[in-house]
């Protein structure tokens, strides 16, 4: 049983300064999720993984840009660059990310007609990673977590994770945020905290 669990979400080339959808800063979390990662026995990591004809992505929406907003199978969702497509270098980890010590990871975003920024269910909550059962079978009780991107899968992971009942505390300094509409990062924290979200 561990009674603690670190997620470390989407710490990919893409999401880091030269990547399709670089995250500003991403690449400075890396030391500090490497230093935090000794506090836990139980780590996993959380991939986006998109097929190339995903619905997110602007390039499959003739007339559209990343950063338009449509509608996908009925849920409202942001235009993206193409990024972290399966078997690409840009949805692979950051080499400098210590991955000895992730018993698992859990792959998102994998169905082309719905999104997934949550590591744990797809935006529509149809469908689940496995995660969900994997901290219950470990008898998680407390999770924490670090990642790109704030606003995005960071936060809704975190949300997710409360609903579910668990204790959930975000580290601000192991996360770096879009900001595609100022402030986003702030207002993230906030609606995490609103909740009972212990950002620290
Ligand atoms: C993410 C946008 C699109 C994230 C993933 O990891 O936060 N954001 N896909
Ligand atoms: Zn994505």
């Amino acid at each position: 049983m561990h009674s603690k669990a670190l997620i470390i979400v989407d710490v990919q080339y893409d999401f880091i300064p030269g990547g399709a959808l670089a995250v500003p800063g991403g690449d400075e979390i890396i030391p500090v999720i490497n230093q935090l990662s000794p506090e836990f026995d139980l780590i996993v990591a959380t991939q986006d993984w998109h097929p190339g004809n995903h619905g997110s992505f602007a390039s499959n929406h003739p007339g559209q840009s990343p950063g338009d907003i449509i509608s996908l199978n009925g849920l409202t969702q942001i235009l993206w660059p193409d990024h972290c497509v399966q078997n690409t270098p840009g949805a692979a980890f950051v080499k400098e990310l210590d991955m000895s010590r992730v018993s698992r990871v859990f792959q998102k975003g994998t169905d082309s007609g719905i999104d997934s920024y949550s590591g744990l269910f797809d935006n529509g909550h149809k469908k689940d990673t496995g995660l969900a059962d994997f901290l219950r079978e470990n008898g998680v009780k407390d999770v924490f977590l670090a990642g790109l991107a704030t606003d995005y899968c960071v936060k809704f992971t975190a949300l997710d994770a409360r609903s579910l009942g668990y204790t959930v505390h975000v580290y601000r300094e192991g996360c770096r945020g879009v900001n595609l509409f100022p402030g986003d990062v702030e207002q993230a924290f906030r609606a995490m905290q609103r909740v009972g979200i212990s950002v620290e």
